[in-house]
């Protein structure tokens, strides 16, 4: 596969931009190799700079559900550019996309807008703090909600594939508000808690973990969280920038059928646009500026054209609710097949999937947390990764990061996916 333009792109981009990339896990450091640099996408491929054609398995880390360049969202951003670009002032379509947010996530009845995933997270524990008025919070490790301070403690996703979990440059006292607990682990969570008894402000987790890979909740484990939160006045936040309107149209919550006190939202609301968002109880929402105290502000927050692109999406899933159980099914089929490629090879790797997200971890080990994401085999799913990229299949550049399928993975798509994956395999056992 060619790779000239990219690696040339690559050379040039690493003398003005850190590393070449503006997002870490983009540099390819972990699996080895040049970045592709990506010059267009459409529907279920994206096509780099020397023209190689990729099946899309990010799908800008989920957001394009819909495939790249949907023509519904592309004809309402294209009618919203002729009317300029930004107002920094209140529109009527913010208005129609905050109603429209709260009719369909179960636990929100006002939301604010803001630009980011990472913006929406500092702003919910900001909001957790100035509620309760307590200091401390509690993430959990492997899980990641951004790069403000407070979360870049044991923290997943880039800072976890680039071995700094724990950033420096936070300081040592936002350190000691930021409390860990392990996934999964009642019993870790309960003595926590009971140890900084009064002092927790809130309490954030990715519902369905995307951030170590794909790491589901054990049956029962966020009911546990809901009461838990409850019983010691902690504000429970999930964290659904990934799996808010994937796993169902009312994200995880809805799915797993429990109610959050605020909920972070990100990526798809903005149909792949800059776009985030927190909301949650009327309650906890009137304290935020101007209706309350905590401030907090943007002039690109509810961007005109970003709201354009995000409420033709939200419409387009409300609209198709067969599109959910369409994804799943391919999710199920997509993670079957690679089990069964597995079993055939005698590989006994891990594969994870829930809906339209899924990881293949390189461990033997059954994938519930930060440490035993942490016994996979980076350097073999280096290999894979890059087998499965000349074979034109576009996956995370890490071991831990989750998969997104979008609604243009057909039929004849997954045939192609499990073969890649069936002759990757195949590859990596002979090499051994
Ligand atoms: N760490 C981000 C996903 N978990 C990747 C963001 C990006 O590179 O676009």
């Amino acid at each position: 596969m060619k790779n000239k333009n990219s690696s040339k792109l690559f050379e040039e981009a690493k003398k003005y931009i850190p590393g070449g990339v503006n997002s870490p896990v983009r540099a390819f450091k972990s699996v080895g190799g040049n970045p592709r640099f990506i010059k267009r996408a459409k529907g279920a491929y994206l096509i780099d700079e020397d023209n190689n054609k990729y099946v899309d398995m990010i799908n800008s880390w989920g957001p394009m559900i819909l495939g790249h360049a949907f023509g519904p969202i592309e004809n309402e951003v294209k009618k919203a550019t002729k009317s300029s670009f930004s107002f920094g002032a209140p529109t009527e379509k913010e208005v129609r996309m905050a109603k429209l947010i709260c009719d369909l996530v179960p636990s929100v009845e006002m939301v604010r807008m803001v630009n980011s995933g990472t913006e929406a997270t500092m702003s919910a524990i900001r909001l957790a703090r100035a509620y309760t008025v307590k200091d401390k919070i509690i993430k959990f490790e492997g899980c990641y909600h951004g790069h403000g301070d407070a979360f870049l403690i044991s923290a997943g996703s880039g800072a976890l594939s680039m071995g700094h979990p724990d950033s420096p440059g936070v300081t040592q006292s936002t350190a000691n508000d930021t409390l860990t607990a392990p996934y999964n682990n009642k019993e870790a969570l309960s003595e926590l808690i009971t140890k900084n008894k009064g002092k927790i402000a809130g309490l954030i987790l990715e519902p369905v973990v995307g951030n170590m890979g794909c790491v589901l909740p054990e049956t029962g484990y966020l009911e546990f969280i809901r009461e838990i939160c409850t019983k010691e006045k902690i504000v429970l936040i999930f964290d659904e920038v990934m799996t808010g309107f994937r796993l169902a149209l009312g994200g995880a919550q809805e799915r797993f059928g429990v109610t959050p006190d605020l909920t972070t939202m990100g990526k798809i609301i903005g149909g792949g646009m800059p776009v985030g968002a927190y909301g949650g109880k009327k309650e906890l929402m009137e304290m935020v500026s101007p209706s309350g105290p905590m401030y907090q502000a943007g002039t690109l927050s509810g961007n005109p054209i970003a709201m354009s692109a995000g409420l033709e999406m939200l419409k387009q899933l409300k609209n198709h609710p067969e599109i959910y159980k369409n994804l799943d099914e391919a999710g199920q089929e997509i993670a079957y097949g690679i089990k069964a490629a597995l079993n055939e090879l005698e590989l006994n790797y891990t594969v994870n999937q829930i809906g339209s997200m899924y990881s293949l971890f390189f461990t033997d080990q059954t994938v519930t947390d930060y440490d035993k994401a942490k016994t996979c085999d980076t350097q073999t799913f280096g290999k894979y990764f890059n087998f499965m990229l000349e074979k034109g299949i576009y996956l995370a550049p890490s071991q831990f990061e989750s998969l997104f399928i979008s609604t243009r993975i057909d039929k004849k798509l997954i045939k192609k996916i499990l073969k890649a994956n069936f002759q990757s395999l195949y590859e990596l056992k002979a090499q051994k």
